[in-house]
């Protein structure tokens, strides 16, 4: 290209070899040792003898040389810039389980294929981090422990970091700790907990507690406002009502028992803790060291004690650094480990705290698999706590045992688990609402607890992700919801348990925790779900069970309640999902369709005298049947993440630093000492 440009612009071939001074001329001409001062003379003399014509040419030559070399120059430069890139973003993005982005994902495996028929979810939202005003909040006695650093901000900086550095980043991606966040952002928690293995003597001091002078003071938004008022409002009618027992029953303004250890109470420690209620904190702590005894002849339900109790006391230790909770801790803990003694190492389902026998139900040997394998996160934060091993080698056993098992469905699981044998029973059947649920939520939140080194783990839950969408998945008509529905001997029902709706939660934690951003689409896709089968009712609140209509018919809305279904026990999953929906993607819908529900709630469930009641019919407005019952997760639950997520202070229970139970109680992230 050069030389038939060259050629077409060039004047007669004559001057052009004339003048052509190769280093032969000039050594024919005078030698090749001769002086400088010589060549430069016979250079002159020969440019003296050129024609004016030959010297403009050959000028212009030069200059379009010179040309052509600054623009080959920077277009040779963009090819090799990509190149770079590329290979950075193929070492990045080419993990053994397709999709999960992690640093170090060697030891995983890969996982079942999904079925592609439901890929086609929402777009995710624009990766941009929340706009989140940074602000700390609650009085100055009731606060929280500040980051070390602000954590939007070493989000961002790391992620330019990544391009611009990229032998740094590659040394990053090796380490154990950093992960890459489905927003591309390097994540490396920072907590200062340890795992159990580390040997303990004295119990730990709290991490999350801050030195009174450092702390600020914060505002509350008007809608955090509204959740401390109906705080205010439950606990007053358990206090007026039911003070010191399990449930408030505000219409016939009395109370329930269930295990008869001041459950609600116990419940709401860490909320009222978070709200910044000192107040009613310390009147409930008072309860706590004068009233509460756990040896007592009462059968209580392992899962539920060990979530509620065992967790509830676990984080208000964290949150408040006082050693009184961690002392009733121990002793609970104690107490439920008799679960444990089982031919398979299965625990029973009720443990008799006074008499230290357990038992399973009446009626069967079985356990529910929810249940034996959601109570872990407690039983090793005791571990971790009081360098006593026993507890998180009872629960981490179970976890083994459960990887092994077959009768599993593309990483799912049946519902009941023989205590005896050790095996599934009741095959066949799969879903993620009641007796399941829980089992995948662990499985995610023990592996972000325990440092994201238990591998097994992770499998597992990604595994059951994957299997979720093949055999679970489903879109209703006419809005083309995505719902998970159930699986019973090959047969798909369009079913799904209101409890179905922490998933969407489960599966935005995984994302931001490195998992793959499929995801977050498909928990920004199920979230939308959970909200419609409470905007789609008449009293704009969810029943506890709905079924999906799969085909097109007049006059009908996607959800369909039958009567036995209708009841809603102000359960949290949705309110909890969107909590974790709004921490991850700063999109203000979902506090939006939080402060919905929660107005509902207010004009449904509120009993004027004090207290919340659950209701039997979400579709009569005018009678929504009044079930004269407050459980103890509203005020555990519901409360606590309707305020986190009108928060818009991400350090207000860090993400990076804390995991919650499934009660909402939320226990520290370890890292490797
Ligand atoms: C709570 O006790 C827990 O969230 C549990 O995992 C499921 N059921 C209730 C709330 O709905």
């Amino acid at each position: 290209m050069y030389s038939a440009a060259a050629a077409a612009a060039s004047p007669p071939r004559r001057d052009f070899i004339s003048v052509t001074l190769s280093p032969e001329e000039a050594v024919g001409a005078g030698g090749y040792n001769n002086s400088k001062a010589w060549r430069r003379r016979s250079c002159w003399r020969k440019w003296k003898q050129l024609s004016r014509l030959q010297r403009s040419v050959i000028l212009f030559l030069f200059a379009f040389l010179a040309v052509c070399g600054v623009i080959s120059y920077t277009s040779m430069g963009e090819p090799w810039k990509s190149l770079t890139n590329k290979s950075l973003d193929d070492q990045r993005a080419e993990p053994e389980i397709p999709g999960l982005k992690l640093a170090n994902p060697a030891v995983l495996p890969a996982p079942q294929k999904a079925d592609a028929n439901l890929g086609d979810y929402p777009e995710l939202s624009p990766q941009k981090p929340p706009k989140l005003p940074h602000v700390r909040r609650g009085p100055s006695n009731l606060q929280i422990k500040p980051p070390r650093r602000d954590a939007r901000l070493k989000t961002r900086h790391d992620t330019s970091r990544a391009v611009e550095e990229p032998v740094q980043a590659d040394k990053e991606e090796k380490t154990e700790k950093s992960v890459i966040s489905w927003r591309g952002a390097v994540i490396e928690p920072d907590q200062s907990t340890e795992p159990p293995s580390s040997k303990i003597k004295e119990p730990e001091k709290p991490s999350s507690v801050e030195a009174e002078d450092q702390k600020e003071p914060v505002p509350i938004n008007e809608r955090q406002m509204a959740v401390i008022e109906a705080f205010r409002h439950a606990w007053k009618g358990y206090k007026d009502f039911a003070w010191g027992h399990d449930e408030l029953k505000p219409l016939s303004k009395s109370y329930s028992e269930w295990f008869g250890l001041g459950l609600t109470l116990i419940d709401a420690l860490d909320t009222m803790w978070i709200l910044g209620l000192k107040e009613e904190f310390e009147e409930a702590r008072k309860w706590v060291a004068n009233e509460l005894v756990f040896d007592k002849n009462v059968d209580v339900n392992l899962f539920e004690s060990t979530i509620r109790i065992l967790g509830g006391l676990l984080s208000t230790y964290h949150l408040s650094g006082d050693s009184l909770f961690l002392e009733k801790a121990k002793d609970i803990g104690n107490r439920l480990m008799p679960a444990f003694k089982t031919p398979s190492k299965i625990p029973y389902s009720d443990v008799n705290i006074g008499r230290g026998t357990a038992h399973p139900p009446r009626w069967t040997s079985d356990s529910t698999v929810a249940e034996v394998t959601s109570i872990q996160l407690e039983f090793r934060e005791l571990s971790r706590l009081t360098g006593d091993e026993k507890f998180q080698k009872a629960v981490d056993e179970v976890m083994k045992h459960v990887h092994t098992l077959s009768g599993k469905n593309d990483g799912l699981v049946p519902m009941f688990i023989n205590t005896n044998s050790g095996q599934f029973t009741h095959l066949g059947v799969y879903t993620l609402g009641a007796r399941a649920d829980s089992y995948y939520e662990y499985l995610l939140k023990q592996w972000i607890q325990g440092g994201k080194k238990e591998n097994e783990l992770l499998e597992d839950y990604m595994r059951a992700i994957e299997g979720v969408k093949k055999h679970l998945l489903q879109r209703s008509q006419p809005k083309r919801l995505t719902f998970v529905g159930e699986l019973a001997h090959g047969h798909f029902s369009a079913k799904m348990d209101h409890l179905v709706c922490f998933l969407p939660g489960t599966l935005a934690l995984g994302a931001h925790n490195g998992l793959t951003a499929d995801h977050m689409k498909l928990a920004e896709a199920l979230i939308e779900t959970c909200y419609q089968m409470y905007a789609q009712v008449e009293t704009g609140l969810s029943p506890e069970i709905v079924h999906f209509n799969l085909h097109a018919q007049k006059g009908h809305k996607d959800v369909e309640i039958k009567p036995a279904d209708r009841h809603n026990l102000l359960r949290p999953e949705t309110v909890e999902s969107l909590f974790y929906m709004y921490r991850f993607t700063g999109d203000k819908k979902y506090q939006d369709w939080g402060w919905e529900i929660l107005q509902n709630f207010n004009k449904y469930t509120r009993v004027p005298t004090g207290g919340y009641t659950s209701i039997n019919n979400v579709q009569n407005p005018s009678n929504p049947e009044p079930r004269d019952k407050m459980e103890s997760f509203f005020l555990g639950e519901t409360l606590k993440y309707m305020f986190l997520l009108f928060s818009d202070d991400i350090d207000l229970i860090n993400l990076d630093k804390f995991v919650f139970n499934t009660e909402a109680h939320p226990l520290p992230i370890w890292v490797p000492a």
